[in-house]
């Protein structure tokens, strides 16, 4: 049995159940999925500003999940954040939704385009791409600028994000389409009915990818620098992050 630990880093309940939807439809049946949204943080991602405020919940998470014995983590939020850090505390693999789909985009053709929620996350996308070594493959980022909770919400978000998957295709002739958001990743199936291409979920594809890693045995290197973090003292509301 694999235990794959999947971590909303927002605290939308709502959204954290349709993440785990999701990932366990994918999962093979010897895997079992838990999801989780932490105890603290904030209620959506879409500022630099949140994404930092959401970190701590994501290692208390993965802490949480090191002495329960769970195998690998998916870190589903497009922002990947905390993803170095949680490396270094976990065994296991770690990945991050942006990552994978990026990785698992440029496995089935040459470029890729993201489509994701307000327009000052785009940047984030792009130094992702840049990290990850997709800068080349990604043809383009484009925002709809739907808030990340009215994914659910807003009945027409769906039309909305199809259409400018569409556009997004037509405008940057790519090969494929990363859905930007963990709140977009029941969106997939109809995206690709109307875009042609194939769209990749963040959430599902590295649900498979961790699934994969530690099906081969293999876990993040602790060699250099996702090596356990110097033990040290941390003050004050992060007291409990002595490690
Ligand atoms: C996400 N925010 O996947 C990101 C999407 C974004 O709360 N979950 C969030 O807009 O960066």
């Amino acid at each position: 049995m694999t235990h794959i630990k999947v971590i909303n880093p927002n605290t939308a309940l709502a959204m954290t159940a349709s993440i785990g939807r999701c990932a366990r439809a994918v999962a093979s049946p010897s895997t079992v999925v838990t999801t989780v949204s932490p105890a603290m943080g904030p209620e959506s991602i879409e500022s630099h500003y949140d994404e930092a405020l959401a970190v701590p919940g994501v290692l208390a998470e993965v802490a949480a999940g090191e002495r329960a014995g769970v195998d690998g983590y998916v870190i589903a939020c497009f922002g990947d954040p905390g993803l170095d850090a949680a490396r270094e505390v976990a065994v296991g693999p770690v990945i991050g939704i942006a990552e994978a789909a990026m990785h698992a985009a440029t496995l089935l053709g040459r470029s890729f385009s993201v489509v994701t929620t307000l327009s000052r996350t785009a940047g984030r996308a792009w130094d992702l791409a840049h990290r990850y070594g997709f800068a080349a493959a990604c043809r383009g980022v484009h925002a709809c600028d739907i808030p990340v909770l009215d994914l659910d919400r807003d009945p027409a978000a769906r039309k909305t994000v199809t259409e400018l998957c569409v556009t997004a295709v037509e405008r940057d002739r790519c090969d494929a389409v990363v859905l930007g958001c963990a709140g977009m990743a029941d969106f997939a199936a109809e995206v690709a009915d109307e875009t042609g291409v194939p769209v990749i979920d963040g959430v599902t594809a590295a649900t498979k990818l961790v699934e994969s890693l530690v099906a081969l045995g293999l876990r993040t290197s602790k060699r250099g620098e996702y090596a356990p973090p110097p033990k040290k003292r941390y003050s004050g509301l992060l007291s409990d992050f002595t490690y």
